[in-house]
């Protein structure tokens, strides 16, 4: 039997390299769809281009850019994918106040073109698209469902909502197999700096180590489901293996405050927070949600889905990942 054949945007990210890993791991022939920069680095991709058994027979990198339909169709059309992982687009929350129009073009009407071209393939494609819980954003019920109302407070988070429903249309509509996974945020020592956890990581593990003296964040009362991205990335795998396309909320059904993350960070390492921690109003956003959380009791249920790792794992998986990785 063929090996099937999956296809990922946003390969090079956090959640793109787990679940790449993940795919090669059950067989797949997995192929990728990268931007073309200056800078040639993708560090989370690195062990497996190293590897000559995998790089060129299992594992396929593309230039693409998600502004360019031709050439996603023309990938599309020579990989021929079983699965299509959608997960690139511009990931940043706050950023998105500052480029909100390409961050529509990029999450919003990428998305858009990208159903387009697959509703157009002689063979069905089976899409994952990767909504959010910033879909819910000022939520008025605790914790939200999949039936739960988008009331998004970020440009980003509008977006994510145009693009999560645009999926449910082409479903409806043309009898796509499309899922959303609306994850929650979802962290890892493979998450860029640009977000909390990770620079509360980092930071605490500089300071450790004698490489800094403080760390500066914006708004510490802000909570969050958070669960680890492993744990998630297998999620987007599963949903796909259904009968039928359907949506799903992936979290832990558990909050804690980025201050609760910082106590923690700090703790792995037997210090105390409170003589290095500084406020910058300048990191505010200009809204945003207060507290997010996700009731996933339709994933465990139904797909038996449930996360490995809990919140004090996660952040001392990350501290201690940043003290080797900076220590040398
Ligand atoms: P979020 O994650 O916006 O929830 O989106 P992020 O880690 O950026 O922010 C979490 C909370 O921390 C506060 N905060 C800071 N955030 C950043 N990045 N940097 C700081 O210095 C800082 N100080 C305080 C924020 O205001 C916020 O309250 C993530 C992304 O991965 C999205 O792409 C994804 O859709 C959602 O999670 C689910």
């Amino acid at each position: 039997m063929e090996p099937p054949v999956a296809l990922i945007t946003g390969v090079t990210g956090q959640d793109g390299s787990y679940l790449c890993e993940l795919l090669l791991a059950k067989g797949y022939i997995v192929h990728g769809i990268v931007r073309r920069t200056s800078n040639l680095q993708r560090l989370r991709l690195d062990h497996l281009r190293n590897m000559p058994d995998v790089h060129g027979k299992t594992f396929f990198l593309h230039y693409g850019d998600l502004a360019d339909g031709t050439t996603l169709r023309r990938i599309i059309q020579k990989v021929r994918p079983r699965e299509l992982y959608h997960l690139a687009g511009q990931s940043h929350v706050g950023l998105s106040f500052e480029i909100p129009e390409s961050t529509c073009e990029e999450v919003a009407i990428a998305t858009l073109r990208l159903l387009e071209i697959c509703r157009d393939q002689p063979e069905p494609i089976r899409f994952y698209n990767a909504s959010t819980s910033e879909i819910f954003g000022t939520a008025t019920e605790a914790p939200q469902n999949e039936m739960s109302a988008f009331r998004p407070s970020s440009p980003y988070g509008c977006a994510k909502a145009f693009a999560t429903d645009m999926a449910k249309v082409y479903r409806a509509g043309y009898h796509l197999f499309v899922c959303n996974g609306i994850l929650y945020n979802h962290e890892s020592p493979r998450r860029s700096e640009n977000f909390v956890t990770r620079k509360i990581s980092r930071q605490v593990a500089r300071i450790k180590l004698g490489q800094s003296d403080r760390l500066v964040l914006g708004n510490v009362q802000g909570r969050r489901d958070w669960g680890h991205a492993q744990d998630y990335v297998e999620t987007m795998w599963l949903m796909l293996q259904q009968e039928r396309p359907d949506d799903y909320v992936v979290a832990t059904g558990k909050t804690h405050s980025v201050l609760d993350f910082v106590k923690a960070a700090f703790a792995v390492t037997g210090m105390d927070w409170e003589k290095y921690l500084e406020y910058d109003k300048s990191i505010e956003r200009p809204t945003e949600p207060v507290e997010l959380v996700g009731d996933a009791s339709k994933i465990r249920n139904l797909l038996g889905w449930k996360p490995t790792r809990n919140f004090e794992d996660l952040v001392r998986e990350m501290v201690e990942f940043d003290l080797k990785d900076l220590g040398g």
